[in-house]
């Protein structure tokens, strides 16, 4: 590994109270000691010790070895190795100057030998030298990064481990799984292999923590980025009234005639904080004008693009075949029905004939014309975005590079459970867990290779 000592300005350009320059590596600590001259009694002319005490702030001052000249006022700390952001030795100078002086300084202990760190190389080297994982150094940028309060939570959470032991927990799984399939291909004849325990395993103790992981990377992206909502129905049943309703302004056109919106139309709104990007579509119905039929196939397309459908039915009439073909459009996807127009609805029962399949899904009564029913909508739409993952995982919120290698994890799992399922040959078992397991590797960083760690390091500023 690279044993240069480096160093940077911490702190960032422009004018402010102190600025820090950080230097670590084997020679911090003697550079320290050729520009410091500690204070005593104010004198500023007394040498360091030789040594110093690591954990400890020295007042004192920085002082030019070329020329003698006092550079700034400084408070010094140092750290000494392994107990550093580093792990190597560490030794920080807070000069009050700001930093321009910052700068004058950093020239100083360039010239004795240290060199300019790169982006993100104090993290580099404190992941190098096993301090922190990859999923905690990419923490450090987020948390640099972070834009709402939100992203900060989630980025901490990240840096102080979560993710790590998280990890570690399902590699060890896959380890005490390696050594089963390993013990059953090396001693055929001792060791049967329990395909029913490890298949076990695998499902709760691999599977069901990555999609849990998985489920929260999708809604973080919606903390960060918003959820896209199709509303959909049959023709007339409210649709734009509705979307006008939640956006609080008339957006759509809204007429007693059936089949009065064609295009898609967009708006975002927001919901405790969670942006939602409306799209009130075309009713669905057959229909032998060609210009309505755009429309549809837009409705069905937008459809199958959304995180989730709003699916409209009317509250005061059956629910009908029409109905019902487009409740199955809709397929897998995250839906929410609202029974539209409860106002004409007379009596109390909600839901009247809504078919059993239906029930499942998140169903209320409201009225687009009155607003009975509206706040509930926004919650549901609210919970359906944040949903209880989130929470329940301590604001895990894993980036898409984690995101894609524990998809291919999961998969890789999948495949190793359902040859165990088949009763495959032991061999075949281990090469799918084995691929599992450089999956997570990757994702901790023991298996990264030079270039994604170098994508990853780039996005970090000088001095972190
Ligand atoms: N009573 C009552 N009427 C409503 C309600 N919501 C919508 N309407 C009426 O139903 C008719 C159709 O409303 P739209 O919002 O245009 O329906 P749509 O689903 O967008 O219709 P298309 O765009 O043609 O598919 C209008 O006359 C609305 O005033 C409601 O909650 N109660
Ligand atoms: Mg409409």
């Amino acid at each position: 590994m690279d044993d240069s000592t480096i160093a940077a300005v911490a702190t960032p350009p422009g004018s402010g109270g102190i600025g820090i320059i950080r230097v670590s590596g084997r020679n911090a600590i003697p550079i320290a000691a050729a520009l410091f001259r500690a204070s005593l009694a104010g004198t500023g002319t007394k040498p360091p010790r030789s040594q110093f005490e690591s954990h400890r702030l020295y007042h004192g001052y920085v002082v030019d070895p070329a020329g003698g000249r006092v550079m700034d006022e400084v408070l010094l700390s140092v750290m000494i190795a392994p107990r550093s952001y580093t792990r190597e030795d560490v030794v920080e100078i807070n000069a009050h100057g700001g930093h321009q002086a910052a700068r004058a300084i950093l020239e100083l202990v360039l010239n004795q030998g240290a060199r300019l760190a790169e982006p993100g190389e104090f993290t580099r080297r404190a992941f190098l030298n096993g301090r922190i994982d990859l999923t905690q150094a990419e923490a450090v940028c987020d948390l640099i990064q972070a834009r709402s309060q939100r992203a900060l939570e989630a980025a901490a959470a990240l840096l102080t481990g979560g993710l790590k032991l998280k990890i570690q927990q399902i590699q060890n799984v896959i380890n005490d799984i390696q050594i089963a399939i390993e013990a059953a291909i090396d001693f055929p004849e001792e060791v049967a292999l329990d395909a029913e325990n490890l298949k076990r395993r695998i499902s709760e103790d691999v599977i069901a923590p990555l999609q849990a992981l998985i489920r929260n990377c999708i809604a973080g992206r919606t903390i960060r980025e918003g959820l896209s909502v199709t509303i959909m129905g049959r023709p007339n049943v409210g649709k734009s009234s509705l979307m006008n309703r939640l956006l609080a302004k008339d957006r759509s056109i809204v007429t007693d005639l059936p089949g009065t919106t064609r295009d898609v139309v967009q708006e975002s709104t927001a919901i405790e904080g969670v942006v939602f990007h409306l799209q009130d579509t075309a009713g669905l119905h057959r229909s032998p004008d060609p210009v309505e039929s755009i429309g549809m196939a837009k409705a069905i397309e937008s459809a199958d693009e959304a995180d989730l459908v709003l699916l409209v039915v009317e509250a005061h009439r059956p629910v009908g075949p029409e109905d019902i073909r487009i409740f199955e459009l809709v397929g897998t996807k995250p839906c929410i029905v609202a029974l539209n127009k409860s106002d004409l609805q007379s009596g109390p029962a909600a839901c009247p004939d809504l078919p059993e399949s239906w029930r499942a899904n998140r169903c209320l009564a409201v009225s687009a014309l009155t607003g009975e029913g509206i706040e509930a909508l926004r919650a549901q739409l609210h919970q359906a975005a944040v949903g209880g993952a989130a929470k329940s995982l301590g604001e895990l919120i894993p980036n898409l590079r984690q995101k894609g290698l524990m998809e291919r994890c999961l998969a890789a799992a999948a495949a190793a459970a359902q040859d165990l399922a088949r009763q495959a040959a032991p061999e075949l078992v281990a090469v799918n867990i084995g691929l599992a397991a450089d999956c997570l590797g990757e994702l901790a960083g023991t298996h990264a290779k030079a270039d994604i760690l170098n994508g990853i390091f780039e996005r970090f500023c000088i001095g972190k």
